[in-house]
């Protein structure tokens, strides 16, 4: 059980809201407390390697559902061969979640083995 301090009703409502002075001048519509903003959480959007995917394949991959330069898609496609995985990119939940599902469909559709995974920042 919480136990809260006990309030009086009316008395303090005019000095105490909005920092206050003490000096029973209401100043609530004066000192407004910044409302606090939550910003969404991101989603890292991962491209997994493995034995059998073209390179090549990866890498158009890349280019064309992260608009990437073939320099860059080549790039990060060595990393993932190399390293296991990288992150392609970094998106709202429901982005991320569609560049999930346009690369497993299009993988799936050539069929490719590659893996596409999200996972919050
Ligand atoms: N390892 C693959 C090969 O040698 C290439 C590859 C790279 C596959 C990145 C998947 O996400 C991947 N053909």
């Amino acid at each position: 059980m919480t136990l809260r301090p006990a309030r009086s009703s009316a008395g303090d409502r005019a000095s105490s809201s909005g920092g206050a002075p003490g000096n029973g001048q209401d100043t609530s519509l004066l000192a407004k407390p910044k409302p606090k903003t939550q910003r969404p959480p991101m989603y890292k959007v991962m491209l997994l390697n493995d034995d059998y995917t073209p390179m090549e394949f990866v890498v158009h991959v890349l280019e064309r559902f992260f608009g990437m330069s073939h320099a860059q898609a080549f790039d990060i496609m060595l990393t993932v061969h190399k390293k296991g995985l990288a992150v392609v990119g970094v998106f709202s939940f429901e982005v991320a979640e569609t560049k999930v599902a346009q690369v497993m469909d299009f993988a799936r559709r050539h069929q490719h083995p590659l893996q596409c995974t999200m996972e919050k920042e």
